[in-house]
Formats: structure tokens, C-alpha cells, sequence
């Protein structure tokens, strides 16, 4: 039912890649996003080159499934997770928040398969031409760094001007968005927000009521004067971010107040002074759940999602 090109391309049972989530996006929650037949990913963020490789030893001894490593292009470690990308022979790499093509002239001779994340148009063209297998269409509903376009507008004019997959992210939490997504022009899914907030996901139980309970206006852009916004849930953090903003304080004092912080609600559970990356869709989910109930019940709802809709016209 869900083989296509992303499937194959990854060689998994679902076309649907996990978010690459900085301090969330560990060897447990990749092996058990891999385990229920999507594509696991492990987030190198920052983390020091030790404690990457340390976590590429273990996704391999928790899963016999393909996995990737996301490599965020913003962080002085990027290179770093490079080498250890092209070590360790890891079949999926996602780039992001940068232009992947030192990952892609890396990388591509020894097979790996690269799928950047974009939030444009021309990123996208520019990602195809540099030899990239797929792309992330990212719309700004998403969690973290975000640009401005919605996935709405996004993911067809991004499906229109590349030939290669389209996997589409930002606001996709059921089986509703991700009809939605298929019938935008997209290929595959990738899932944020609802994934950090499984059973297997190591946030702290505080960060994942917070998004349990978020609501339909429960997140904040911050940060667009600084070039790099982040969509938040909010509280104490963004408040006060919003008024150094508004304020127009100096960019460094601004993101010294930032910083440190995603690790301060991921880890500690500080829900009010840290920061709360998540999307929009956090008001979708529902609860706290195995990551192999939640790809099945996605995949499962949208089934009957395409059911309903091709018989909506008919029963009259
Ligand atoms: O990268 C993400 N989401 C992220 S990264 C992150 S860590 C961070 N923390 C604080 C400040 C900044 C980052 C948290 N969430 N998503 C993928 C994504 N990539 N969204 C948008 C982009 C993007 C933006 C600009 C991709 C390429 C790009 O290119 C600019 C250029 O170099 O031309």
C-alpha cells in the first residue's frame, strides 16, 4: 500500500523520516522510529564528535533497519558529523538551517543517500542540482528553525520544480495532514513534533505535557530580526524574547539569553524559562505513545482518510 519512491529510496515500510531534533533525536528514539518501519534518524546538533560516534555504535546494535543522522549546517561540529557520517557508511543523511554541498560532495561517493531540508523554492533547486536523492520541504508550522512559507504553499511549488521525492514537514501530526501532504505533491513525510513526544523519546515528562496540553495558538516565532526565528511553545522564555525584540535589543544579548536553553527544557524540565521547541500540530497530538502505535495509527487514519474522500462526492 505505502511502496513508492520514498519508501524504496530508503528502503523502509513507511515514507516517513523522523525530525532531526537537537538533544532529542537519540540512538533510542531512531532505533525504535526504524524498529516501526520509518526511517529513524539521529541528530548531531552539536554534540561533540565522541559522543556522535558513541551514538552511531548504538543505533546500529538497537536496529538492523536503515537510520540516518541529521547534521545541522549552523553548528561548528557540521564537519565533524561529516567524517563520522562517511565512518560509520550511515545509509541517510538530512542536512539543516544551511546548503548541504560539502555533505553532498562527501558523502554521494560512497553511496549515502543525502535529502536536504528546505524552506524554499530555489534551496530546493539549488539542493537537486548539487545531486541531492530527495528533499524536506519544511513549511513554517514546524518546530525549531523555520522559515516563513507554510506547508501549504510550499510543498507544491517545491513538487513542481524538482523532479526528485518530495517529503513534506511542518504541521503533520495524523492521518488527516499526511493525505494532505500526499495530495500536495509529496512523496513522503517527515514528523517532528509528535515523534519527541513518544514513549521512547528521552524530553523530559514536563516538555511532553507541555506539548500534550499546547492549544492552537500555543506557539511563537521569536528571533526573525536575528536571521535564525525559532518557533517555541510559549512561555517566560519567549515572552521576554519577544521584548528584547520588540525593544530592539543588541542580537548577541538576544541569543545570550537564548542560549542553552533547549537543553535546559529537554533535560532539566525547566517549562518556563527554557525553550520549547515545537510545532503547531503540538495542539494535535494527544498523548504520550509508543512510536510504533503512532506511525501505525498515522498510516492506519490516513487509509481511511482516502477512503472517505473518494466516496464523499458520491453518496449523495
Ligand atoms: O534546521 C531546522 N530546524 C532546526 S535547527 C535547530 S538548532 C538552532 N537553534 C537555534 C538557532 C538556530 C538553529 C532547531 N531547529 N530545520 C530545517 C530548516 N532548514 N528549516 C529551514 C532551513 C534552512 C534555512 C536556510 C535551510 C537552508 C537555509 O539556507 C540558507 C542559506 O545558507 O542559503
Amino acid at each position: 500500500m505505502w511502496n513508492n519512491r520514498v519508501t524504496r529510496l530508503l528502503n523502509v515500510e513507511y515514507p516517513l523520516i523522523q525530525g532531526g531534533m537537537a538533544w532529542v533525536a537519540d540512538a533510542i528514539l531512531a532505533a525504535a522510529v526504524s524498529n516501526a518501519g520509518g526511517l529513524g534518524i539521529v541528530a548531531a546538533a552539536n554534540m561533540p564528535p565522541e559522543l556522535l560516534d558513541l551514538q552511531l555504535k548504538k543505533v546500529k546494535e538497537l536496529t538492523d533497519k536503515p537510520f540516518g543522522v541529521n547534521i545541522m549546517l549552523l553548528s561548528s561540529t557540521a564537519d565533524d558529523a561529516i567524517e563520522l557520517a562517511y565512518q560509520h557508511k550511515v545509509p541517510v543523511v538530512t542536512t539543516g538551517a544551511g546548503t548541504p554541498g560539502k555533505v553532498i560532495e562527501r558523502l554521494k561517493p560512497i553511496g549515502t543517500t543525502v535529502i536536504p531540508v528546505v524552506a524554499s523554492v530555489a534551496l530546493a533547486k539549488r539542493a537537486q542540482k548539487q545531486g541531492a536523492d530527495a528533499v524536506v520541504a519544511e513549511g513554517t508550522e514546524a518546530g525549531g528553525h523555520v522559515g516563513e512559507l507554510t506547508t501549504m504553499v510550499l510543498v507544491p511549488q517545491i513538487a513542481d520544480s524538482v523532479d526528485i521525492p518530495v517529503l513534506a514537514a511542518g504541521g503533520i501530526a495524523d492521518g488527516r495532514s499526511l493525505v494532505a501532504a500526499f495530495a500536495l505533491g509529496a512523496e513522503g513525510v517527515q514528523i517532528g513534533t509528535r515523534l519527541a513526544c513518544c514513549s521512547e523519546s528521552n524530553i523530559h515528562e514536563s516538555y511532553k505535557q507541555s506539548i500534550v496540553l499546547a492549544k492552537d495558538r500555543s506557539t511563537v516565532v521569536t528571533g526573525r530580526y536575528t536571521g535564525h526565528p525559532v518557533r517555541c511553545i510559549r512561555n517566560k522564555l519567549t515572552s521576554e524574547l519577544e521584548r528584547m525584540e520588540r525593544d530592539n535589543v543588541p542580537v548577541e544579548e538576544f541569543e545570550k539569553l537564548g542560549s542553552g536553553k533547549l537543553r535546559a527544557a529537554v533535560v532539566d524540565g525547566n517549562v518556563i524559562w527554557g525553550s520549547i521547541m515545537a510545532g503547531q500540530c503540538a495542539a494535535l497530538v494527544k498523548a504520550v505513545q509508543p512510536a510504533s502505535d503512532i506511525i501505525q495509527e498515522m498510516f492506519n487514519e490516513a487509509d481511511a482518510v482516502i477512503n472517505e474522500l473518494s466516496s464523499m462526492f458520491r453518496d449523495v
